[in-house]
């Protein structure tokens, strides 16, 4: 891969969004070695440099052409503004912002929240929020333990982020509202150097390429040549598929790829309808479209 410069992606140093930044980054071929406690790693295959920040301070360091590539939650790129260009959401670091208030509360809906306190450290999404739905609630910024503010005494709800739940659970805390779904995001500075961005584009190709890679599967199955109109006509995927000839004249072998857009087992139910046997499905390691 050809570029005028080492390029910069910006990752979290470690937290919920590592692991997966990672295994991404691997399978779109870079190859680097992973050392405790180091800030930044070459990547030995291409003229890229993988810098480890917190995950807040991504963003500004993107914007500010620090790294040229960062991925960041969406509850982040939402609260700070369009400091950044959206690349490509990532297909994990799912999570929602919500409002809560203690199982005991007498607020049973948002709207019985005006006047009151809602701490969060996500002040700008629900200020928004708020004053959408015309509530007026004064929210209370708190960098973390969100959770145990009503407890505290500190506010009458939360909003905060959620994935399974259980730190609801734990505090006894019940949701009202969904404010915000979240997932990470690859991000990328805004008005790049043409050379930055053709090499940016080549990365997001890779990026596209593995993350479709993962959400399809190659499908193989055999059937009666009869049933090939009604099995082109039923699965979109296999408008055009590859057909061979198999030694039975009366039977072909169809390759097809099933996208994420066509429910899996939907398609290997018309599949087996339609007479086809002999289903191998294979995972996609890369899909370039
Ligand atoms: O050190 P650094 O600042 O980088 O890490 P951090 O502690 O700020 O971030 P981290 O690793 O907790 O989260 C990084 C990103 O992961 C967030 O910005 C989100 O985009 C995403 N993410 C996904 C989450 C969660 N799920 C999540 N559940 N971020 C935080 N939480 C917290 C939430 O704030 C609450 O305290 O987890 C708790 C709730 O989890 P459940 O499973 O009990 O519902
Ligand atoms: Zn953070």
């Amino acid at each position: 891969m050809q570029s005028n410069g080492t390029l910069r992606i910006a990752i979290q140093k470690s937290g919920r969004l590592y692991d997966s930044s990672i295994a991404l980054l691997q399978e779109m071929g870079l190859e680097f070695e992973l050392y405790r406690d180091r800030l930044f790693v070459n990547v030995r295959n291409m003229p890229i440099d993988i810098l480890f920040l917190r995950d807040d301070d991504i963003p500004e360091y993107v914007r500010d052409g620090v790294a040229q590539l960062g991925i960041v939650g969406s509850n982040i790129l939402e609260e700070r503004g369009p400091e950044v260009e959206n690349l490509l959401p990532l297909n994990f670091g799912y999570c929602r912002l919500k409002i809560a208030v203690p199982e005991q509360s007498k607020v049973q809906c948002i709207q019985d929240l005006q006047g009151m306190r809602i701490a969060t450290s996500y002040p700008t999404i629900l200020s928004r929020f708020l004053s959408q739905k015309d509530i007026k609630a004064t929210p209370i910024l708190l960098r973390g333990s969100v959770e145990v503010a009503p407890a505290l005494g500190v506010s009458d709800a939360i909003c905060d982020l959620v994935s399974t739940g259980s730190t609801l659970r734990t505090h006894r805390l019940r949701v009202l509202e969904t404010v915000l779904e979240s997932q990470a995001i690859l991000v990328c500075q805004k008005n790049l150097s043409t050379d930055k961005k053709i090499f940016v584009d080549k990365l997001l190709m890779r990026a596209k390429g593995v993350q479709d890679g993962r959400r399809c599967k190659y499908v193989m199955f055999n059937a009666p040549m009869s049933s090939l109109d009604v099995i082109k006509e039923r699965i979109p995927t296999c408008r055009s598929p590859s057909i061979m000839q198999l030694a039975d004249p009366s039977m072909v072998a169809i390759h097809t790829v099933i996208t994420p857009e066509d429910a899996f087992w939907d398609v290997i139910e018309v599949i087996r309808a339609c007479g086809g046997s002999d289903i191998i499905v294979s995972p996609v390691e890369k899909l370039i479209r």
